[in-house]
């Protein structure tokens, strides 16, 4: 086993910590200040190639692995989430799922544009009334003689009032009951242009500022034969293997927070002063910076297995849900750690901490909540479905 990165996997890291500390560090605070969804800097992530990090070139992305893919997400995060979170979506959600669900034609329509920044997409698979059990869509396809026609509503959508391209979860055979009712979903690729698309921003978010977030209202929006990823009935996997991307790069996005939190830590407390001397000379501070430590390492080490496994092309759902669990709930308590290092100048946003803490909340609820992560691990582990009444 070689824990080394090799050069190359280096090279790509050291670029993107310098990348962050440049054109993302800056500007994390203020955007966040403003709630502002900063589409210049969405152009410089795109122009660096990272919305389509793990998109083939040939279809206009980096081609990078996702061991590499999780190195810069990992910077990114420790830089800002809202920012990573733009990157998890267009390319873990988006982009993983045409690439591995698109004929031929779509992967060339889509995937540039996505890659290149030209457009942005977002993933409408939560609802107002399904978020955890995704097979329960109330969104209804229904078929014309042109196409299909979509009703229904989506919300908490990243990038919904930015995405030029929706992917969106229906249900086309009200009539199936659990456990089959996932297999009448269907995943439309939907033009927001559309007429009857409309989203509307969320607002008095807790966190993620400078993130656009959306919900979505779908009224008699029409689409065409071919605009679905799949098959008919392929909807839920679609989705399952979207969030088996999606929930790696949260959990790499969440080792950068952990490690962001460790770096300002230590060099708080260095700098601080009570009683006469640093504040990281006391072991009550060494300890928790010791304790936010012990979480990074962990949670780095889950998301490289998975990265791993995922670049054999080998099964990884379990082990990408143990990272996402781990690393997601590691960086809420890294967060809160860290605060408690700065003491009362980690209660403003002159501290990067601050806005750690509000925006790693969502992390342990979005892209499936720990609970879900520990049913998966659980399902899993004992092969007992626990949804499914014995
Ligand atoms: N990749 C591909 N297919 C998968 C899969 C995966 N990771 N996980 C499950 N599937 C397939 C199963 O193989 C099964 O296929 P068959 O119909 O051929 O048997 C089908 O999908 C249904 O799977 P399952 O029975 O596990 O579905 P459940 O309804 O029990 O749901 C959970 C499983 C709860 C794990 C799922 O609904 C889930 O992940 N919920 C959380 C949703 C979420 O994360 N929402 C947040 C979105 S924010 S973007």
């Amino acid at each position: 086993m070689d824990f080394d990165l090799t050069d190359e996997q280096r090279l790509i890291r050291d670029t993107a910590r310098e990348f962050t500390d440049k054109e993302i560090v800056e500007r994390a605070r203020e955007n966040a200040r403003n709630h502002h969804f900063d589409l210049e800097l969405v152009k410089k992530i795109a122009d660096q190639g990272y919305l389509g990090a793990i998109v083939p070139r040939e279809y206009g992305g980096a081609g990078l692995g996702y061991l590499d893919y999780g190195l810069v997400v990992e910077e990114i995060g420790r830089g800002c989430s809202s920012v990573r979170t733009v990157i998890s979506v267009q390319t873990s959600l988006v982009c993983s799922a045409i690439l591995k669900w698109g004929t031929e034609e779509q992967k060339q329509h889509y995937l540039p544009k996505l890659c290149s920044g030209e457009w942005l997409g977002c993933f409408g698979l939560t609802e107002p009334d399904t978020g955890s059990d995704a097979a329960n869509q109330r969104t209804r396809a229904t078929k014309t003689d042109e196409g299909w026609t979509i009703n229904g509503a989506k919300m908490w959508i990243s990038m919904g009032n930015y995405a030029k391209l929706a992917l969106i979860f229906a249900q086309t055979d009200p009539d199936l009951d659990p456990p089959t009712r996932h297999r009448g979903l269907a995943c439309f690729l939907v033009d927001t242009d559309q007429p009857g698309y409309q989203a509307q921003t969320i607002e008095h978010k807790m966190g993620l500022h400078a993130s656009d977030t959306a919900s979505i209202s779908l009224d008699e929006v029409k689409v065409g034969p071919d605009d679905i990823l799949g098959e008919v009935g392929d909807g839920f996997k679609v989705a399952m293997s979207a969030l088996d991307s999606g929930r790696f790069s949260v959990a790499a996005g969440c080792v950068g927070i952990c490690q962001g939190c460790v770096e300002e830590s230590v060099n708080y407390a260095k700098e601080r002063e009570q009683f006469g001397r640093p504040i990281a000379s006391f072991q009550l501070v060494q300890a928790m910076i010791a304790d936010m430590v012990l979480k990074t390492d962990a949670s780095r080490m889950l998301v490289w297995r998975a990265g791993f496994l995922k670049d054999k092309g080998r099964p990884n759902t379990l082990e990408t849900s143990v990272a996402k669990l781990h690393a997601t709930e590691a960086a809420v308590e890294c967060a809160n750690t860290a605060i408690q290092v700065h003491g009362g100048a980690g209660y403003v946003d002159d501290h990067p901490v601050e806005r750690y803490f509000r925006d790693v909340r969502v992390t342990t609820l979005y892209e499936g909540t720990s609970q879900i992560q520990k049913l998966i691990i659980g399902r899993a582990m004992t092969g007992i479905n626990a949804l499914v009444p014995s």
